[in-house]
């Protein structure tokens, strides 16, 4: 994983997690007999080991230390494959800086890519394929890789994914294009059973028990999420955690409830405006009406509520004050932008497992997708 770059999320909040893409992709190696080490070069300096093949996972903000890195491995001879976020929406430009791009989800193409690096060929671009939550390595298979790595730093260490896809397609949000429509989830009581292993083996180094959900919608299947909550209360898993949910997961005092007695004491949630017609504009479905209340819901249960909003708006910049944000109302001044005919721009080339992607149309609060699967495989 490239260093970053600047003064973000990461420093200011403090909130750093081991790499969880390349571990899953590590376990998915060496089941096909590959020997890996996880490198995060915000916590450790460049191995001077020569690799036979070099991956690194690319985001939009990390590109140019990730393209400058891919260079130097490939000026010494070292095959390069490059995938994650950005090279899935980009990737003829991600390919002019390595011998393979992944597009997508990689756990089932990695195999091939690998095998074609290490024989001297390669067919350039690679689709990757969603595949069920059972079929994603489970923590049990990359425990070890995190306790080889240099841990003092992580806040939290104890991270899992027990999700993958999101319901909603926000404008601005990269999920959908990468994880799907719709959500795939691992059964409840495997999803328990990592979570206390991730937590034993975070307490075997000595860390606190608190673990990061990296699901990007805990409200996605609500039914899912209560499973989950009743699978993590009976398995008696030691642990407080957190989660990204939509405002949905608010909403639902039972959920809210279950979740509390479960552990749950932080939800991020991406309420990005304050005005309706900013959300609108970015196919945002939250209602800034209930932003109140959810909060205060939360509150009650003794769950913290950290919140994203964005600035990138005129209106939000004008209606965002930090006194009034919970129960400001927009007025109806800006008339919304008509999403009638919104379309899912498809990445360069479009690559096969996007082949199914199509039109969008949103009409009042739901938005239909005709031809993206409504939902991945489970
Ligand atoms: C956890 C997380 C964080 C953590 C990071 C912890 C860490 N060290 O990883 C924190 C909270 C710090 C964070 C911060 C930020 N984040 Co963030 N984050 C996430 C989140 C929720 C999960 C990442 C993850 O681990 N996913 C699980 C893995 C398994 O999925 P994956 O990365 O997609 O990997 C798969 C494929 O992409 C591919 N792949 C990935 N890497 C590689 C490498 C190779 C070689 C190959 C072959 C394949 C491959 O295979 C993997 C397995 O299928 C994602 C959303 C998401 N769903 O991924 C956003 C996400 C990555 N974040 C995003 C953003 C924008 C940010 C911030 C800029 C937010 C901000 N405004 O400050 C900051 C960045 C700060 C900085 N300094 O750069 C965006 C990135 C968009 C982009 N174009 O790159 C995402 C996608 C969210 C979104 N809604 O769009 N983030
Ligand atoms: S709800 Fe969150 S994860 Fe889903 S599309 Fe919107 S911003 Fe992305």
């Amino acid at each position: 994983m490239p260093a970053w770059a600047g003064v973000g999320l990461h420093q200011v909040f403090g909130h750093k997690m081991p790499p969880m893409a390349l571990l899953v992709l590590a376990a998915a190696a060496r089941r096909c007999g590959w020997r890996v080490r996880v490198v995060d070069l915000n916590e450790e300096p460049l191995p001077a080991e020569r690799p036979d093949v070099v991956g690194i996972t690319v985001w939009t903000m990390l590109a140019p230390q990730a393209y400058a890195l891919a260079d130097s491995y490939r000026a010494r001879g070292v095959p390069v494959v490059l995938g994650g976020v950005h090279p899935s929406l980009l990737p003829t430009e991600a390919l002019r800086h390595a011998d393979a791009v992944v597009v997508g989800e990689a756990e089932a193409i990695l195999p091939t890519v690998l095998e074609d690096l290490r024989d001297g060929r390669s067919a350039g671009l690679y689709n990757g394929e969603w595949l069920t939550m059972g079929a994603v390595p489970p923590a049990e298979e990359w425990l070890d890789l995190v306790g080889a790595m240099p841990l003092t730093r992580y806040i939290p260490l104890n991270t899992l994914q027990t999700t993958r896809g999101c319901r909603f397609n926000c404008d601005f949000c990269s999920v959908i294009r990468i994880n799907g429509r719709g959500s795939r989830h691992r059964a409840a009581t495997a999803a328990a059973a990592e979570m206390a292993a991730v937590v034993r083996s975070g307490q075997r180094l000595g860390t606190f028990a608190y673990t990061f959900l990296l699901d990007d919608d805990l409200a996605a299947d609500r039914e899912y999420t209560g499973q989950l909550c009743e699978a993590i209360l009976s398995a008696g898993v030691k642990t407080t955690w957190g989660a990204q949910a939509s405002i949905g997961f608010a909403n639902d005092p039972e959920l809210v409830d279950l979740a509390a007695r479960a552990g749950c004491r932080v939800v991020f949630t991406g309420f990005e405006s304050v005005s309706r017609e900013t959300l609108i504009e970015c196919n945002k479905k939250n209602r800034p009406s209930q932003f109140k209340e959810a909060v205060a819901r939360l509150h009650r249960h003794k769950i913290m509520s950290r919140g994203a909003s964005s600035s990138a708006s005129t209106t939000t910049r004008r209606r965002c004050s930090p006194r009034r944000w919970s129960s400001s109302r927009p007025s109806r001044s800006t008339p919304p932008t008509s999403r009638s005919s919104r379309r899912i721009p498809a990445p360069t080339p479009s690559p096969a497992w996007l082949g199914k992607a199509g039109s969008c149309t949103t009409t009042g609060a739901a938005t239909t997708c005709t031809t993206w699967p409504s939902s991945p495989p489970r």
